[in-house]
C-alpha cells in the first residue's frame, strides 16, 4: 500500500515537474545597439527564431535592440555577471576585460576582413574565445563590422598632422585612446549613442566608424569628411553568458550553436550588401570621401600602442606575432 501510494506520489512530482520544466524552458534577453533594418538587428532576430526552432521552444530569445537595455559597456557587464543571457557585442569594449580579446583592437592587425576571419577560425580565434570565456562570456559565432575610418566636419584626414589637435570620440578602450593621441589628437571616450548629438554640438570635432554605423547613425549629417584609414578592423560577437552555457545539455549546447552560426552566416552576407549601400547613401548625401595615399605614417605612429599592450600582457606576444604571420 504504502509502495502503491509512493509510486503514485513520485509520478504526479514527475507529471508536474515536467509540466514545470516546460514553463520554466529558458526565456532568455538579448541585447543589441543597433536599430531596425541594421545587419545585426536582423541576424539576431533569426538567431532568436532558429534558437526556438531547434531547441523546439525549450529555449526562447527576446531580443532588444537599439541599446534600450542600456550602454554597450553595460551590457557587456550584464551578461558576464548573467542579469542579461545573450548579447551581440563588437569586442573593442570587450578587450578592456579579456587582454587576448584586446588584440583585435590594435590598429591595423589585420590587413583586411578576410583575413580576420582567417585569424579567427583558427588557432588565434580559439585563444581570444578562451580568454573571453575565462571572463564569462563566451562567443558563439562571429559577425563582420567590416572597417572603421576617421570622419569629421572640417576636412578630410590624409595625414597624422591632420588629426593633430581634433577631439576625436573613441569606444572605451585605452588602446583607442593611445591611438588618438598618438597621431596627436585628444581621445574623448564616449558611448554610442551620445556621439551624434556630441558631433552636432562640437563637443568632438570627429570620431571613427564603418560605412553602415556612420550612415544609420546620421553622423554623415554632421560630419561630412570620411577618409579611409581603415585603421581598425574589429569582429563582433554573438556572446552569451558563460554559466548559462556551461549548464546547457550537450544537445542544446550544439542546437543554440548551430543556431548563432548560420545568424552569423546571414549577417556576414547582409553586412556585405549593407555597406555598399550605406556607402553610396552618404555619398549621393554630400559626403565627401578621400582614400589616404599612404597609410605607412598612421601604421608607424601605432608603435607605442602595440608596446603599451605588449608590456601589459607580455605572454601576449605570441598571438600578435601569429595574426601577423597569417596570410
Ligand atoms: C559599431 C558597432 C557597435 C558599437 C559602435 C561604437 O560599429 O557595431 O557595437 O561598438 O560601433 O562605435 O560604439
Amino acid at each position: 500500500m504504502y509502495q502503491k501510494l509512493s509510486k503514485t506520489f513520485l509520478g504526479a512530482i514527475a507529471a508536474a515537474s515536467m509540466i514545470g520544466g516546460a514553463a520554466a524552458a529558458a526565456d532568455w534577453r538579448g541585447w543589441n545597439i543597433h536599430t531596425d533594418g541594421y545587419p545585426n538587428t536582423i541576424a539576431m532576430d533569426k538567431f532568436a527564431e532558429l534558437l526556438a526552432e531547434k531547441t523546439d521552444g525549450e529555449i526562447t530569445l527576446q531580443m532588444f535592440h537599439g541599446g534600450t537595455l542600456g550602454s554597450q559597456p553595460d551590457a557587456i557587464e550584464q551578461v558576464r555577471l548573467g542579469g542579461l543571457e545573450i548579447g551581440n557585442f563588437n569586442l573593442g569594449p570587450i578587450g578592456p576585460i579579456a587582454p587576448e580579446a584586446n588584440v583585435v583592437s590594435l590598429p591595423f592587425i589585420f590587413k583586411d576582413v578576410p583575413h580576420m576571419f582567417r585569424v579567427l577560425e583558427g588557432e588565434g580565434g580559439k585563444a581570444i574565445a578562451a580568454g573571453m570565456a575565462a571572463k564569462g562570456l563566451v562567443p558563439l559565432a562571429w559577425y563582420d563590422a567590416g572597417a572603421r575610418s576617421f570622419y569629421n566636419g572640417a576636412k578630410p584626414i590624409n595625414a597624422p598632422a591632420d588629426v593633430a589637435g581634433m577631439k576625436v570620440r573613441v569606444m572605451n578602450n585605452d588602446l583607442y585612446s593611445g591611438m588618438i593621441s598618438e597621431l596627436g589628437g585628444n581621445p574623448s571616450p564616449m558611448a554610442f549613442a551620445e556621439v551624434y548629438q556630441a558631433l552636432k554640438t562640437g563637443v568632438v570635432d570627429g570620431a571613427e566608424n564603418n560605412w553602415p554605423s556612420y550612415e544609420s547613425t546620421g553622423h554623415f549629417e554632421v560630419a561630412g569628411y570620411y577618409s579611409l584609414s581603415q585603421h581598425l578592423i574589429i569582429p563582433e560577437c554573438i556572446c552569451i553568458n558563460a554559466d548559462v552555457y556551461n549548464g546547457l545539455s550537450d544537445e542544446i549546447k550544439t542546437a543554440v550553436t548551430e543556431a548563432a552560426l548560420e545568424s552569423a552566416e546571414t549577417q556576414r552576407q547582409l553586412w556585405a550588401e549593407r555597406e555598399a549601400t550605406s556607402r553610396k547613401m552618404v555619398e549621393d548625401g554630400g559626403v565627401a570621401v578621400n582614400v589616404i595615399a599612404d597609410k605607412g605614417p598612421f601604421q608607424s605612429a601605432m608603435a607605442p600602442v602595440y608596446e603599451t599592450y605588449l608590456s601589459s600582457n607580455p605572454d601576449l606576444r605570441p598571438l600578435v606575432e601569429l595574426i601577423q604571420a597569417t596570410d
